[in-house]
């Protein structure tokens, strides 16, 4: 089935993958820490961050622990009256896939929710980055941990905080310093808006 925007459906994962973490579940006793980065800047930006959460949920091995505020937020890295301004928010998650399959999975949600690359920083239905994997530090392109951007952006480190005030950033400190150094501008928590942790 071919998801739709209204209809935004995940692909399930294969019955062997399933099966395989399904067993690795059980057998590992130590599910790794994780934190992710949602981002929105076009079509209905809150439901496609819960459809996000949601979808990261229903992956075996991944289980949402705590989720974040929404703010609304300026573009960053643009001019910010070149694109539609973002819906950000943060959750944290336990997870006993390595970082490699839950960067694939990660990439996968982007996939069902229609997310076009075609420039870089360009505006994008939804934007899922890891921004840290327990306490791996890796220079990787395909996956560099932590997020090489997220301790100069205030729209990982506000919300992250909410969730987490003792948070640290592998190889950077506090989240709580980072935060007091970058500031809040051009973030604005939206009290109004509300996303689920999943049950
Ligand atoms: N990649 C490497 N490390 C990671 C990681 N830790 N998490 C690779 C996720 N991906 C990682 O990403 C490009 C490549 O980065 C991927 O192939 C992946 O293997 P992408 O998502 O295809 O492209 P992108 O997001 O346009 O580029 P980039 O450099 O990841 O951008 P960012 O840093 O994600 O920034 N302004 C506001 N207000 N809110 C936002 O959420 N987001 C961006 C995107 C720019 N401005 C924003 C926001
Ligand atoms: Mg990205």
């Amino acid at each position: 089935m071919n998801p739709t925007p209204s209809d935004p459906t995940v692909q399930p994962v294969p019955a062997a993958v399933t099966a395989q973490v399904d067993a690795a579940d059980s057998t590992l006793s130590n599910p790794r820490r994780a934190v992710i980065a949602l981002g929105a800047n076009l079509g209905n930006r809150l439901e496609t961050l819960q459809g996000a959460i949601d979808a990261l949920e229903d992956t075996p091995g991944v289980r949402v622990k705590a989720v974040s505020p929404v703010y609304e937020t300026e573009p960053w890295g643009v001019d910010p009256a070149s694109q539609p301004s973002y819906f950000n928010a943060v959750i944290v998650v336990k997870t006993t896939l390595p970082p490699a399959s839950l960067l694939e999975r990660a990439h996968a949600v982007e996939e069902a929710f229609h997310r076009v690359r075609d420039e870089r920083w360009g505006a994008r239905t939804i934007d899922v980055d890891i921004i840290s994997y327990a306490d791996v530090v890796s220079d990787d392109p395909v996956l560099t941990l932590p997020h090489p951007r997220a301790h100069q952006r205030a729209f990982v480190l506000a919300p992250w905080h909410d969730v987490d005030p003792e948070a640290q950033l592998p190889g950077a400190g506090p989240v709580a310093d980072l935060l007091t150094s970058v500031g809040r501008e051009g973030i604005a928590p939206r009290g109004d808006l509300e996303l689920r942790l999943p049950e």
